[in-house]
């Protein structure tokens, strides 16, 4: 099961808002034939693992991390190939919860083959917490909070400066996880004063990390573009992005849309509108995050400031917080990362889960989920 979920990592950026799913046929404790879910709309893990057994795969095991779809969507049903196949055993990490796909363990079982489910459950829950969420939570995007930080969670120094806090290996890694997520967000102060991109570019000459549970190493990373570039979304209540940052210069090549106030100037709207971008209104964070939902945002990587940052947390908005921290201290004027969060106490104070940790080069790598994701 590990190695099929390293193999699902492979189609990162390639297959969402479907999940990401990984294969392996097994004769005995042989692997004869490995699959992944590739692309969009393309044949499914199963039947490509099944594929590459090439007739091994009678009497065997069937190893996958999402339970085989039984339905017939933009492929066939991927339990009539594993029957076809005459697989034994079929071992799931987690089951499905899109009720349009559901339901392949029990057919399985009702034609007589072995069923396992849970294998690695948490695993596969966590690194398709995107799609799980779309399907639990269908009113407003995953939220993942990124975040790059001094050891005293400062992202810029007292002078403002923030390139770079963090080294070439993680700059490489948060390349390769902006090509997974649907927008790339910042808040007015990052855009206005880093003059980001918030592009997917490939940072050549990362060092390989160390091996990890979690995401994969920068080998596998390397050259993964997404099939469809993240859109860029600026929080920018009053529309007092300067019309001269890359985010409004651009706008005509990679689609950036500002999430403004209802009563953000019409005229400011007019001039972003002649630039190619576009504007939403919404009230609060809560409405903005279901303004972009109902827009097409499935799931939403934001990059900070610590205003944004805080407003989203402090309204329980982030499902995710991917947290890379750099050995340097900024110091008590740096720019705190995360801006007016509510006093908690210890004791009642919710514990994050953690899903990876592993180093970036110098830096480390940290991702905490707010709740556990469910696999079912
Ligand atoms: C995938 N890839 O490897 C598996 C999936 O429209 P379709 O035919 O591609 O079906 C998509 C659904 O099939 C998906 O939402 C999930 O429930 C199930 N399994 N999907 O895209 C795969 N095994
Ligand atoms: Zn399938």
């Amino acid at each position: 099961m590990q190695r099929a979920l390293e193999l699902a990592w492979r189609g990162w950026g390639r297959v969402h808002p479907n999940p990401m799913v990984g294969a392996v046929v097994l004769q005995g404790h042989e692997p004869v034939g490995e699959g992944w879910h590739a692309e969009f709309g393309g044949p499914h893990a199963e039947a490509a693992a099944l594929d590459a057994a090439a007739g091994r795969a009678a009497g065997g095991t069937l190893v996958v991390t999402l339970e085989p779809c039984a339905h017939a969507g933009k492929q066939p049903p991927c339990v009539e190939a594993i029957l076809r196949a005459g697989v034994r055993r079929v071992v799931i990490a987690a089951s499905d919860p899109n009720p349009v796909a559901a339901g392949g363990a029990a057919r399985l079982r009702a034609a007589g083959v072995d069923v396992e489910i849970g294998v690695l459950g948490d695993r596969a829950a966590a690194q398709n917490a995107a799609f799980l969420h779309a399907l639990a939570e269908p009113a407003r995007p995953f939220v993942a909070l990124k975040l790059a930080t001094s050891i005293d969670f400062r992202i810029a120094d007292a002078a403002g400066q923030s390139r770079w806090v963090s080294g070439p290996d993680a700059r490489e890694y948060v390349h390769w996880l902006r090509a997974g997520f649907d927008a790339i967000a910042v808040g007015l102060g990052t855009a206005r004063a880093d003059d980001p991109r918030l592009t997917v570019r490939a940072a050549p000459g990362a060092a390989p990390g160390v091996a990890s549970s979690g995401s994969p190493d920068a080998g596998v990373r390397r050259g993964i573009l997404p099939r469809v570039p993240p859109r860029r979304i600026v929080f920018d209540r009053a529309l007092e992005l300067p019309l001269d940052r890359n985010l409004v210069r651009t706008a005509r090549d990679t689609p950036t849309t500002i999430v403004a106030e209802p009563g953000a100037p019409v005229a400011r709207e007019r001039a972003l509108d002649a630039l190619g971008v576009r504007v939403l209104r919404a009230a609060n964070a809560a409405a903005a995050l279901r303004a972009l939902r109902a827009d097409g945002i499935a799931s939403l990587l934001v990059e900070g400031g610590g205003h944004l940052a805080g407003a989203l947390l402090a309204a329980d908005l982030v499902d995710r917080f991917v947290w890379i921290q750099s050995p340097i201290w900024l110091g008590a004027h740096g720019v705190a990362a995360v801006h007016g969060l509510p006093d908690a106490s210890i004791s009642h104070a919710e514990r994050w889960r953690s899903v990876e940790r592993r180093a970036l080069g110098d830096d480390t790598l940290l991702v905490l989920d707010r709740k556990p994701c469910s696999p079912a």
